[in-house]
């Protein structure tokens, strides 16, 4: 039986998957509002495929509870967060998950870590809690780091398809869980060393970091001299060598805005493109509010209160707002002692900022001049809604006459 711990965006599609494909299943997660919304027979987020899947998941017979298991394999896939000043990786989720897991599971149980982490976190903070706990790692306990890829917004096909990395510090030991993730995993599943599976999952994710930031300094390029920075791209990428990101108002997420600065944390004089593209991506929401105020100034609106923000989730499609660019820009313009930004995001039912609203054709009948943050579909399917208004399009999906891009 498999113990998975953590039942959030990862652990969860990950434990519904695996119960969907004939493993036997517990998922544990000391939220015990959470476990007692998935015993109800409820989701506790949106996304495409989970619904279905979670309905697979039950009748396959998998169970939730708040207690850590007796058993011989463990799933941790709790958050690892980052530590805002020192920008090293903030671990104590994944430890304590392990101390919990020490304290039930028998010898010769294999604990594998999902949870992403910089390189060498595992040596420094995994390996000794199971050793303080009177095992030898290889004997009595087997270790493993295998980081999730999964991507929001389509986390259920990607499971199933992705390929794989399983780090462990024995071959024999990484081919059984190799065999345990070939369950429903149909891409290929490399076995390497726990370090490098650490590294790996770190820099896929500063890849497209770096990526973005080049995108968003383009952008900024081209507004400088009021060139269309989406022309250049699209006729850039007709190169055969050629591939850029598409500019927006920020990053978001609890991955690629985080994880590369673990990467700047512990190696700080030697990351230095890594430390520029996030400085580049985290400083997209102020340059999207002075875009706000220079196209105000221009079109002769003075009252901030009648400026929408269309959308507070930190992509399209999801219910995800973790370092959302709107929450950003909020920030900042609390900081800039303004306020009064109307915002409105469909995917998100509570209040959750100041002047919020939960219907779009209330908001926009509010509003004379629409910020779209977020491309999710339904603004695509309602483009028409926008004409007439002054539009700041951060992702140039609207085609409307006069649309203001950043
Ligand atoms: N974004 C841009 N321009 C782009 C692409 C994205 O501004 O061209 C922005 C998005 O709007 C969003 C942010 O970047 O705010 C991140 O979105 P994303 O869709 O690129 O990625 P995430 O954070 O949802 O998921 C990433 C994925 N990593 C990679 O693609 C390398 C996913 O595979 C990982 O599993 C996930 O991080 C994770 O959990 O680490």
């Amino acid at each position: 039986m498999v113990n998975v711990i953590g039942l959030g965006y990862i652990g969860l599609p990950t434990a519904l998957m695996m119960a969907s494909h004939g493993v036997e299943v517990i998922g544990t997660d000391y939220n015990k509002e959470l476990v007692a919304t998935l015993n109800a027979g409820k989701t506790t987020f949106k996304e495409k495929g989970l619904d279905e899947l979670f309905q697979n998941a039950l009748n396959a017979g998998i169970k939730f509870t708040t207690e850590y298991q007796v058993t011989d394999t463990y799933i941790v896939s709790v958050p690892t967060p980052y530590d805002k000043f020192s920008k090293k990786v903030d671990a104590c989720y994944v430890v304590e998950a392990v101390k919990d897991v020490m304290r039930v599971c028998p010898k010769g149980a294999t604990v594998v870590v999902e949870s992403t982490v910089s390189p060498g976190t595992i040596d420094k903070y995994v390996r000794p809690v199971i050793e303080e706990n009177g095992f030898t790692i290889g004997e009595d306990i087997n270790l493993v780091h295998a980081p999730e890829r999964i991507i929001p917004g389509n986390m259920v096909y990607e499971l199933l398809h992705n390929n794989r990395t399983i780090g462990a510090d024995d071959k024999a030991i990484g081919e059984k869980v190799k065999t345990l993730y070939s369950s429903f995993c149909q891409g290929e599943i490399v076995v390497t060393d726990i370090r490098t599976a650490e590294m790996t999952k770190v820099v896929e994710n500063t890849f497209r970091a770096v990526n973005i930031a080049f995108a968003n300094e383009l952008a900024k390029i081209c507004r400088h001299d009021n060139m269309d920075v989406y022309e250049i791209i699209k006729i850039c990428n007709m190169h055969p060598r050629v591939n850029i990101l598409q500019p927006g108002p920020g990053v978001g997420g609890h991955c690629i805005s985080v994880d590369p600065w673990f990467l700047v944390g512990d190696y700080p004089s030697l990351a230095k493109v890594i430390d520029e593209s996030m400085k580049t991506n985290d400083g997209m929401p102020d340059f999207v509010l002075n875009r706000i105020y220079e196209i105000m100034k221009e079109k002769g609106l003075t009252d901030v209160s009648r400026v929408g923000l269309y959308g507070l989730t930190y992509k399209e499609n999801v219910d995800d707002m973790r370092e959302s660019p709107t929450l950003q820009l909020l920030e900042s313009q609390e900081r800039h002692l303004a306020t009064g930004l109307k915002v409105y995001d469909p995917f998100i039912t509570k209040d959750v900022v100041k002047n919020q609203y939960h219907d779009l054709d209330t908001f926009l009948a509010d509003v004379d001049m629409v910020v779209v943050m977020v491309k999710h579909t339904e603004i695509r399917e309602n483009v028409d809604k926008l004409s007439g208004k002054v539009v700041l399009d951060c992702h140039n999906i609207i085609d409307l006459p006069g649309v203001y891009h950043i």
